[in-house]
């Protein structure tokens, strides 16, 4: 039996002596010397308990390391489940004890806090930190370079990715090796990656994003990553002339594009720039193309799903849309009321079905039942549009979700906070336009009766709770919300009437 992930992205590229990742300092790991590495970690990991279909949850920075520590839970069969490095305490408690995880690998630095989180639930811990070292480090540098890939099947769970719910309960989204697998290697081919790419990876790796679209995609190509800690501006100017590719959240493009330094000059040997996790404004296309002669392709994906839609590689890439169902990939716009299928042009429900769509929440049955149909389509959530070239529209959303520089935030789970907080009856957290990050959050607090919310201690309170990135960029009192009959708030009237407050400051 094999291991079709490892085997497929991975287990090839040995004896290959090209390089996988490019550091900032120039440092080089080639592919082999990645699967090296990634075998040490795989001993380390099961020395440490782990075998297949346990779950190893990371919160650490970005490095070689942290994704050789990826590629080491696949070889080893065990479910990798990587955290945003902003979580708090709270929200870490919460993902380790829903996973089950056995193992948590952590940063040095915040190893006091997650060994009392861990003692808790009989996990264990170790720490990586983002230069590379730690407890596992140590462990692994003294293993083994080979390991004995663990066999699994298509079907098997590779990871778990944990996205917030409108519930404000976090669902832990289950990912099979084939949902990963089949993704890469057809975004490798629709976007004609090979051997003699190399991607500019600024993007964070503990989402689907930075970790399977862009990771992924390199190891099936066989490509080189120039692997930077995190989207540093300079740094990314530096480093392009040395890559044919970027794929980036529009916030990136949004950035480069205020840049005096990021002319046609700078990027006239690109071969590529892609954009999603977020709507990437038609504005941003135009200027894009006016500045570099490069239009960026759009594509579509979530959590759930990996990637969905894309423009194409060849033919009009068309600003505003995020293109046509990728090949393999059902994609349906249906009436909520009926679940049937919409004319072009009629918005309606984003629909997704394929090889890429997930398994399921983890221990959520109804909450998978309630979004995953018996006949395999998944109810993105999305609101969207089919025009009549058959190019999707993604025009709004059905679910109550923010997304800032490509990270997304429920109202509901900062609402929950702020509604504990004194002197407040009550709260509506609304996502309003941001120049950076296309949108952010705002807090609007209505004061309990005779009470006046001490605004500035709710932010600091607020702020132990919830990663930082959540945390409303301001709050403001306001005497009642606006209701439909039905009780529900109006939070499309609330948005109408904040939409001006970051952009007009
Ligand atoms: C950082 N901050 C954010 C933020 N990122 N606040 C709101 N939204 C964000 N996205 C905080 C910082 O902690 C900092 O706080 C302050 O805001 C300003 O930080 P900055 O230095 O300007 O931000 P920076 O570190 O440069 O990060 C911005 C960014 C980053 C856009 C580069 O957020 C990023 O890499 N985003 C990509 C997210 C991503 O990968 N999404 C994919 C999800 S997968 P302070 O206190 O220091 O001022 C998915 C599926 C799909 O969606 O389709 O791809
Ligand atoms: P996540 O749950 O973090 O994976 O985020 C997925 C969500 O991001 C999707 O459901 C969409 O709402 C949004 N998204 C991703 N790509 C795009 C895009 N190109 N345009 C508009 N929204 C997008």
């Amino acid at each position: 039996m094999t291991n079709v992930l490892f085997d497929t992205l991975f287990g090839k590229h040995a004896g290959q002596t090209t390089p996988f990742l490019i550091s900032p300092d120039g440092s080089i790991l080639t592919h082999d010397g990645f699967l090296g590495m990634a075998a040490q970690f795989a001993h380390a990991i099961t020395g440490a308990g782990l075998s297949a279909g346990d779950r190893l949850a990371a919160q650490v920075g970005k490095s070689p390391e942290a994704l050789a520590l990826y590629a080491a839970c696949v070889q080893a069969g065990v479910i990798f489940l990587p955290l945003n490095t902003a979580y708090t305490a709270r929200e870490l408690t919460y993902f380790i004890e829903d996973s089950g995880a056995g193992l948590v690998v952590c940063d040095g630095a915040d190893l006091g806090g997650i060994r009392e989180i861990c003692a808790g639930v009989n996990a264990r811990v170790e720490t990586l930190n983002g230069d590379g070292s730690g407890t596992l480090a140590d462990t692994a540098a003294a293993l083994p370079a080979r390991f004995e890939t663990v066999p699994r099947q298509g079907s098997d769970l590779a990871a778990f990715l944990y996205t917030s719910g409108t519930t404000g309960r976090s669902k832990g989204a289950m990912l099979t090796q084939d949902n990963l697998l089949s993704n890469a290697l057809m975004l490798a081919d629709f976007w004609e990656f090979d051997a003699s790419d190399v991607l500019l990876h600024a993007l964070p790796i503990f989402h689907t994003h930075g970790l399977f679209v862009a990771t992924n995609v390199m190891l099936a190509s066989g490509g080189a990553m120039i692997f930077l800690p995190r989207f540093d501006q300079d740094l990314v100017i530096a480093h392009l002339p040395q890559a044919t590719t970027l794929m980036g959240v529009p916030t990136f493009y949004t950035r480069l594009l205020s840049d005096e330094r990021f002319t046609r000059a700078l990027t006239s040997h690109m071969r590529l720039f892609i954009s999603g996790s977020a709507p990437l404004l038609a504005e941003t296309h135009v200027q894009f193309e006016a500045r570099t002669g490069h239009r960026i392709l759009e594509r579509y994906g979530m959590t759930e799903t990996n990637m969905n839609t894309s423009n194409p590689y060849d033919g009009e890439r068309r600003a505003g849309t995020v293109g046509f169902p990728l090949p393999g990939v059902e994609v349906i716009v249906t009436d909520p009321a009926t679940g049937q299928p919409v004319a072009p042009d009629v918005v309606g429900q984003v629909e997704v079905r394929g090889p890429n769509v997930f398994r399921g929440y983890w221990q959520m049955p109804e909450k998978t039942a309630a979004e995953l149909r018996q006949n395999g389509f998944f109810i993105t959530g999305d609101l969207g549009r089919f025009d009549t070239d058959g190019y999707l529209h993604i025009v709004g959303r059905d679910k109550d979700l923010i997304i800032s520089g490509g990270y997304n935030i429920y109202p509901k789970e900062i609402e929950m906070v702020l509604d504990t907080q004194p002197g407040v009856l009550e709260s509506a957290v609304i996502g309003v336009p941001h120049a950076d990050f296309g949108e952010t959050v705002l807090g609007l607090i209505v004061p309990a009766p005779g009470k006046t919310p001490d605004l500035d201690k709710i932010a600091m309170d607020a702020a132990q709770e919830l990663a930082r990135f959540k945390h409303p960029r301001e709050l403001v009192l306001i005497s009642e919300l606006p209701r439909n009959t039905m009780g529900k708030v109006q939070k499309n009237i609330l948005r109408k009437k904040f939409a001006d407050h970051f952009v007009a400051a």
